[in-house]
C-alpha cells in the first residue's frame, strides 16, 4: 500500500504566490464580475491561443451552454460525440437544443466527421468536436462538413489547454472553443473555464450572456446567465498557467514511462497522444481477449490497492438516461471504448516510482497473484 493516487490530482504550482494574490484580492474587496485578475487572464489566453477574444467563465459547461445558446441562429440539434464526459451533451440541452450523437475515431477517441455525414438530419444547427484527452479533433474535415451543411462549428477543448493542432494552439479553431479550468485539468482554477473566439460579434455576445445580459447596471440588453470567473479562480489559474510547459514536460515524462513499462503486459496498451498532446490523460485500452480479465476487475483491484484509475467516459452519452432515446444510433467504437478504457493517474504529484507501482500492479492482477 502507498498514497493514493487519484486521476486529477489537481496542480497548485506556487502556493505562496496565490496566497499573496488571494490576499489582495481580499484588500481590493473586488471578489468577482469581471475584477482585475480576470481580465488579465483573459489577456494572457488571448496571447497563448492566438486569439482576439478570450471570455473568462465559471466552469466550462457554463462556457459552452452559453456559446451554444448565443452562437447558433436558432434552435435545433447539435452533434456531439458518443464517447465524451455528459456535460458536452448536458450543454447542448441546457442551450435549448436537441442531442444527436455520433461514433468517436479508434485513432484518436474524438469526433469521426465520417460519423458526423451518417448522422446528419435536416435540424442540426451545430457542431460540437471534442479534443477529447488533448488529442486534437479532425478540425479540418469537421469545418469541412460544416461548411458544406452551413452550420456552426464549435469545440469543447476541456482537455486541451496547450495543446496544438498542426502547429497552431487549439483555441482559435471553429467559431469558439471552450476550456476548463476545473481542479483536476491541466490548469486548475478551482473551478473555471474559458470561451475563445476571433468572432467579434460572438464574443460580445458572450459577454452579456455571462453577466445575465447587462449592459452597465441598468440596462438588460439579452438573455444570459450567470456565468462569471470570480476573482479567487483567476488568480489560481494565473499562478498555475506560468507552470504549463513545465507541467506538459512532466506529463509528457508519466506518458512515456507507462507507454514503456506497458509494453510488457499482454493486452493493456496506452492510446499515443496525437502530436501537440498536453499529455495531461494518460489513457490506457484493455484487450480483454488478450489480457485476460474484465476492464472492470482490473479497476476494482487497483482501488483495493488505492490506486483510483478511472472508467472515463463509460458508460457513453447516448447510455445515460437522459439520452437514451439515441440509444438506435450506431455507435460501434464508443460502445468499444466504455468497456476497455482505464484512465491511470499521471501528472506532477506522481513519481517515477508511482508509475512503476501502478503498472506493477496492473501486471499482478494479470498474472493472477491478487488475491
Ligand atoms: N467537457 C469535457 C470533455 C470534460 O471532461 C469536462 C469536465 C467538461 C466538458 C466540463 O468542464 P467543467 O464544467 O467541469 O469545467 C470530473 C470533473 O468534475 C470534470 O471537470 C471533468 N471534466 C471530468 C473528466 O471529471 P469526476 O466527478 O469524475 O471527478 P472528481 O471531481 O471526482 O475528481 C477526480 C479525482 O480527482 C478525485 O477522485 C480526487 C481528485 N481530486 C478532485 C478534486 C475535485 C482531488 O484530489 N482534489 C479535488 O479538489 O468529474
Amino acid at each position: 500500500m502507498g498514497e493514493i493516487l487519484h486521476v486529477g490530482m489537481p496542480t497548485i504550482a506556487d502556493k505562496e504566490r496565490f496566497l499573496r494574490m488571494a490576499s489582495d484580492i481580499i484588500d481590493r474587496k473586488w471578489l468577482t464580475n469581471n475584477g482585475e485578475y480576470v481580465q488579465e487572464l483573459e489577456a494572457r489566453l488571448c496571447t497563448l491561443l492566438g486569439v482576439k477574444h478570450v471570455i473568462a467563465v465559471c466552469n466550462a459547461t457554463v462556457g459552452l451552454e452559453i456559446v451554444l445558446n448565443v452562437g447558433t441562429p436558432k434552435k435545433g440539434s447539435v452533434v456531439v460525440p458518443d464517447f465524451t464526459f455528459i456535460a458536452s451533451a448536458h450543454a447542448a440541452v441546457a442551450a435549448g437544443h436537441k442531442v444527436v450523437v455520433a461514433d468517436v475515431h479508434r485513432s484518436n477517441h474524438c469526433l469521426d466527421p465520417l460519423a458526423v455525414e451518417e448522422v446528419w438530419r435536416e435540424d442540426i444547427v451545430a457542431i460540437l468536436g471534442v479534443h477529447l484527452w488533448g488529442n486534437s479533433c479532425f478540425v479540418d474535415r469537421l469545418q469541412r462538413v460544416a461548411e458544406e451543411r452551413q452550420v456552426k462549428l464549435f469545440f469543447d477543448a476541456a482537455h486541451a489547454l496547450g495543446a496544438t493542432h498542426n502547429g497552431r494552439p487549439i483555441g482559435s479553431f471553429g467559431n469558439a472553443e471552450v476550456f476548463s479550468f476545473h481542479a483536476t485539468k491541466i490548469v486548475n482554477g478551482f473551478e473555471g473555464g474559458a470561451i475563445s473566439t476571433n468572432d467579434d460579434e460572438l464574443a460580445q455576445k458572450c459577454r452579456l450572456a455571462r453577466n445575465f445580459g447587462f449592459i452597465g447596471t441598468d440596462k438588460i440588453a439579452s438573455h444570459g446567465t450567470n456565468g462569471k470567473m470570480s476573482e479567487v479562480s483567476a488568480a489560481m489559474a494565473l499562478v498555475n498557467l506560468d507552470a504549463l510547459e513545465k507541467l506538459i514536460a512532466i506529463n509528457r515524462e508519466r506518458h512515456d514511462q507507462y507507454s514503456s513499462l506497458s509494453r510488457n503486459v499482454r493486452g493493456f496498451s496506452i492510446l499515443p497522444a496525437s502530436d501537440g498532446n498536453n499529455f495531461h490523460y494518460c489513457v490506457a485500452e484493455l484487450d480483454e481477449s488478450l489480457f485476460g480479465h474484465h476492464r472492470d476487475g482490473l479497476v476494482e483491484w487497483l482501488w483495493e490497492n488505492d490506486v483510483r484509475a478511472r472508467k472515463y467516459f463509460y458508460p457513453g452519452v447516448r447510455r445515460s438516461p437522459p439520452y437514451k432515446f439515441e440509444l438506435l444510433a450506431r455507435c460501434p467504437v464508443s460502445e468499444a471504448l466504455c468497456g476497455s478504457v482505464v484512465v491511470l493517474p499521471t501528472g506532477p504529484s506522481l513519481s517515477p516510482g508511482d508509475v512503476e507501482r501502478v503498472v506493477g500492479l496492473i501486471s499482478q492482477f494479470q498474472e493472477g497473484i491478487c488475491r
